[in-house]
């Protein structure tokens, strides 16, 4: 833990074994093309709402207000490829963000203002970064479809430093 009692969190959908090797096989091609540096299978997530550092003694209240929350399962489909330029990304996305995925990110959103964490400004674009540090965009064949059917998410945190980005999950929902 950092010494500033301050631990970077987010909330996320995290795929299962069998899901993360299909994106995986799925998506090996494209992540190859862009000359990026892969997201480690391991790593593969969603996020739905980004806490940032957040102060160690909110992270029992926010469990505890998560916790309540109903979480109806549904199912998303995986189904096309998204490129940020300036943060030089490709990731993996949906065409239709169904409706019980965009209220839990903004339920939990609100529940982490509720608490005194920063409002997200950003609009929700669910998404799997798949390679950072691309360089180049392959022609992008959309990926075959690749259903999730969700019944829960997780609490994580974040440790930076290294190659990559070490997560840890502190709590599963749902
Ligand atoms: P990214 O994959 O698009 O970079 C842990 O860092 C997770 O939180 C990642 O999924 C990351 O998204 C996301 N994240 C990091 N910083 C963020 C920010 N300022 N706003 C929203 N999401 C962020």
């Amino acid at each position: 833990m950092p010494r500033s009692g301050k631990r970077r969190l987010f909330f996320a959908l995290w795929p299962d074994d069998d899901l993360r090797t299909r994106i995986v096989r799925a998506t090996r091609a494209e992540v190859r093309g862009t000359g990026g540096k892969p997201t480690p299978p391991e790593n593969l997530h969603m996020t739905l709402h980004f806490l940032g550092p957040a102060p160690e003694e909110l992270i029992a209240p926010l469990v505890e207000r998560v916790s309540v929350l109903p979480l109806d399962p549904f199912e998303l489909t995986l189904d096309q490829y998204g490129y940020w330029q300036r943060a030089r990304t490709l990731w993996l996305g949906l065409q239709e963000t169904p409706p019980t995925l965009a209220e839990l990110a903004r339920d939990l959103g609100r529940i982490s203002n509720e608490l005194g964490l920063p409002r997200e400004r950003r609009a929700f674009i669910p998404h799997m970064t798949l390679a950072r540090k691309v360089n180049r965009l392959t022609p992008r064949e959309p990926p075959r479809p690749m259903h999730w059917f969700v019944h829960e998410f997780a609490l994580v945190e974040s440790v930076l430093g290294g190659p990559h980005s070490r997560y840890t999950i502190l709590e599963h929902f749902g």
